[in-house]
């Protein structure tokens, strides 16, 4: 990197890599992801779902399916509605939730929504007719988007909701996965498909007294609305009168902060490492131009959003957003995953993005020591970059403070308050906006073990590392589709992958049901490839990773060395979508092996 840089010669780029690598060493922390704690023994009662009826009770199912979803969010809707568009019947899907939603069923903080363009996050509208009213849909329109889909695809008729899976295991005599559950159900399906989300698992910082606060106290995933009134527009009349904490300020802490600061009487927001928060631009959404669309619009639009966000100028920007503009200029995105622009070239124009960052918070925020405090400093894709209209300015309120950390942390939680920079903030309320696990083991997150051929459990499997064909299929364990980031292709836009990953998944299900095919998993070779080709693709993120500050990409600052097959496929959107939409229209023989066949007619 020069040390100058024509566009902007004011800029000094070693200085900045001095700054970043300073702010860096301020936040590394021995315990790395050990800092965090899980939702169980004492604090099993933040995992408590505060929108399912309590009482709830069934008597156990034992049923035989033809495919069994584990998880009801977007991935799940998704391959449940290709599936029926394939004719597959039998589908039982499963969620520890109440209702389909996945993420968008838990997470209903006040003030949440989708930071991607509503029309081409939101899947399914031309199926559907729906009309998101918001270019950044509320989380409850999306909600209900997910309802609508699992009622137009009769997905509502077997699913089996406020159940957890604890164990699928393959049982080769009867060739099919038996599932059982903590309701103590039994389920004999013949494929399955775990779409168990990226950010499904809260968890909750180690800080030292967290059991011993005696105020209302919840993850922002498990919004408590009967403490605080109101819902996710606002009205959080509960909070009247109270002093409010917030720990964390990613992108769920910036969306909560501006509506708690509106009805807590004092708000403390702690801060250990400011998001990036960059214009938002929320507009209602152009139902004429819906309206005027040809049938397909949807996958039009999506491509040329993917296309925009991975640097390839396609005509008109559809979307034009922070997100297609992202530097500024048709670079590249996401920190090395996607490998087709000059890294010197991206890493300029990041630098001068965050420069603008910076720039917007001095322009917004009015004390200086406040605005200098929530300036980042770390390279853009280190953390998700955020997007707010309303969350710097929430800081000139005067009920508003930020209490700052320098990267150290919250130090300790008592019972009526919290202290931080040797100091004792009282509170009524404490959220935490603090996060969820993320790849940091697959059967972890899903929260079930996998046990594949011969007794093969998936931790011992991917023991040192994930093995997979393209993210979905792995060898010994058939009829198992997976749907995580683990060599799978990424985009901004999730959905574009989910999309073309579940209709990929429903053809070869329907057609080993409807050619009497018992089992399918991936070839050895094609296995081997895909893996010796995710690992060639993977050195420049894992390098840009390693200089990173601590967050959840980079496991807290500490990458493990299994990292190289536990990362996506680093070879851009593109080639991905391109690869499984060639496997779907008929290539995916060559790529499988399929057991015995007894010709059954009907999928
Ligand atoms: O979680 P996070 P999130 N003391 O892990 C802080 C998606 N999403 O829920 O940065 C004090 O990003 C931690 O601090 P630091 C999106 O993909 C999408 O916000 O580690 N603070 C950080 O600030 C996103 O990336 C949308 O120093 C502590 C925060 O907690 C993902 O979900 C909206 C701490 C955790 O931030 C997760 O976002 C929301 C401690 N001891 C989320 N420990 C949209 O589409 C942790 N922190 C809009």
């Amino acid at each position: 990197m020069s040390a100058q840089d024509e566009q902007t010669p004011d800029l000094d780029y070693d200085a900045l890599a001095r700054k970043y690598e300073e702010e860096r060493a301020k936040r590394l922390k021995a315990e790395g992801l050990g800092q965090f704690r899980e939702m169980t023994g004492a604090l099993a009662s933040f995992a408590r779902d505060p929108f399912a009826d309590p009482q709830f009770t069934r008597d156990p199912i034992n049923r035989e399916a033809d495919v069994l979803i584990v998880g009801g969010g977007f991935g799940g809707l998704l391959a449940g509605a290709h599936l029926r568009e394939q004719g597959v019947k039998e589908i039982v899907v499963v969620d520890r939730a109440a209702d389909f939603g996945g993420t968008w069923y838990w997470n209903r903080y006040p003030g949440v929504r989708c930071d991607v363009d509503a029309l081409v996050y939101m899947p399914l509208l031309e199926e559907t007719g729906y009309i998101p009213s918001d270019k950044y849909a509320e989380g409850a329109e999306i909600y209900e988007l997910c309802r609508r889909i699992g009622e137009q695809f009769d997905l509502y008729r077997d699913a089996m909701f406020q159940t957890g899976v604890e164990s699928m295991a393959w049982s080769p005599e009867r060739e099919r996965w038996i599932v059982t559950t903590d309701r103590g159900d039994s389920i004999a399906a013949r494929f399955i498909v775990s779409a168990t989300g990226h950010y499904s698992k809260p968890k909750l910082p180690g800080i030292p007294g967290i059991e011993s606060f005696e105020g209302a106290c919840f993850h922002t995933s498990r919004w408590d609305y009967a403490f605080t009134g109101g819902n996710a527009d606002g009205d959080l009349t509960g909070l009247t009168g109270k002093k409010v904490g917030v720990i964390g300020t990613g992108s769920t802490g910036i969306q909560c902060v501006p509506p708690l600061a509106e009805w807590a009487e004092q708000l403390y927001v702690f801060q250990r490492t400011p998001c990036s928060v960059d214009v938002r631009g929320n507009r209602p959404t152009d139902v004429d131009w819906i309206k005027a669309q040809p049938p397909g619009w949807w996958q039009k639009r999506v491509e040329n959003f993917t296309n925009w966000t991975s640097g390839i100028q396609d005509g008109e920007d559809m979307v034009s957003d922070s997100w297609t503009n992202l530097l500024g200029e048709p670079t590249a995105v996401a920190g090395g995953v996607v490998g087709e622009v000059d890294p010197q070239e991206m890493l300029r124009a990041e630098l001068r993005k965050m420069e603008s960052v910076r720039q917007r918070i001095a322009s917004l925020v009015e004390d200086e020591k406040t605005a200098e405090a929530l300036k980042p400093w770390y390279h853009y894709f280190c953390k998700r970059p955020g997007f707010s209209d309303d969350y710097l300015q929430t800081f000139n309120r005067p009920n508003v403070t930020l209490v700052d950390t320098e990267g150290q942390g919250v130090q300790r939680i008592t019972p009526t308050g919290v202290v931080a920079n040797g100091k004792e903030y009282a509170l009524d309320c404490l959220v935490f906006a603090t996060g969820f696990d993320f790849m940091t083991s697959y059967t972890r997150e899903a929260g079930f073990s996998i046990t594949g051929r011969d007794g093969l459990s998936l931790d011992s499997h991917w023991s040192r590392g994930a093995r997979t064909l393209w993210g979905m299929q792995t060898r010994g364990f058939p009829n198992f589709f997976l749907m995580s980031l683990l060599q799978s292709g990424v985009s901004i836009n999730y959905m574009h992958i989910a999309d073309a990953q579940t209709r990929y998944i429903a053809t070869v299900i329907a057609h080993c049901l409807k050619n009497g095919v018992a089992t399918v998993e991936p070839s050895a070779e094609a296995e081997n490839t895909w893996v010796e080709r995710c690992v060639e693709l993977s050195s420049a993120r894992k390098a840009f990773l390693e200089a990173c500050t601590p967050g959840y990409f980079n496991q807290e600052g500490q990458p493990r060395p299994e990292n190289e097959l536990n990362m996506p496929f680093g070879g851009g959107p593109h080639a991905y979508l391109d690869l499984v939409t060639a496997a779907r229209e008929g290539g995916f023989a060559e790529n499988l092996e399929f057991g015995q066949v007894t010709p059954t007619g009907e999928p």
